[in-house]
């Protein structure tokens, strides 16, 4: 029961039980069916004020940020979400703290769909691969999201060939390979978290429709 329906029940409740009291007196029946009337249309007059007025405060709450997002460089794609490429290269805490920055999280790919518009953007920016919001510091080869929760229930899971491997080389050192990029292809690799990439940033509300 919607809060509407469920006022408009306690005031026809209420009607229903000032007119039986109404049979007792007969003779101001007609002036309390009168007041009950009344009271019922002011009831009604004022959730509908109330309906448009959270209406109007939502619409416009959800116009801002559409708008404070694309401000900010954020691109929608129906079904996808928002999400922004940085371009410019940082390790990967301070990737996660950049869009943190933004009150976004590093990119968790969900679907074909969404892994396909950012792999295409990485593409059109002429990079190779980005980071996104998984790694295995934690524990080595438990790969989590930066939300929280196994990569294998994010929906999308596809590992470059051969990866993950725990293995890079960085300045001519073998490191540990702990934090997750995607490449312009939508597949996953294994990286050293303190290498710098580009990144991408997505906006958590996906109830925010393009
Ligand atoms: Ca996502
Ligand atoms: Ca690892």
């Amino acid at each position: 029961m919607t809060r509407k329906t469920f006022l408009l029940f306690i005031t026809v409740t209420f009607a229903y039980s000032q007119t039986t009291h109404v049979h007792a007196s007969e003779n101001s029946t007609s002036v309390k069916v009168q007041d009950v009337i009344s009271d019922l249309q002011r009831s009604i007059a004022s959730l509908k004020r109330l309906e448009e007025s959270s209406f109007n405060v939502s619409t416009a709450e959800s116009s801002q940020k559409r708008e404070e997002l694309t401000r900010l460089g954020y691109i929608c794609s129906e079904d996808v979400g928002w999400h922004k490429l940085h371009t410019t290269r940082k390790t990967w805490n301070r990737a996660r703290r950049s869009c943190e920055d933004e009150d976004a999280h590093l990119a968790i790919v969900n679907s074909i769909g969404e892994a396909q518009v950012l792999s295409e953007r990485i593409k059109k920016a002429g990079i190779y691969s980005v980071f996104i919001g998984i790694h295995d510091q934690f524990e080595e080869g438990d790969w989590v999201t930066v939300v929280g929760g196994s990569i294998n229930k994010t929906g999308y899971v596809r590992w470059s060939e051969g990866l993950p491997n725990n293995y890079q080389t960085y300045n001519l050192t073998e490191v540990a390979a702990n934090c997750g990029t995607m490449n312009y292809e939508g597949a996953f690799m294994d990286v050293y978290c303190y290498k710098k990439y580009a990144y991408i940033c997505e906006y958590p509300l996906i109830s925010i429709n393009c």
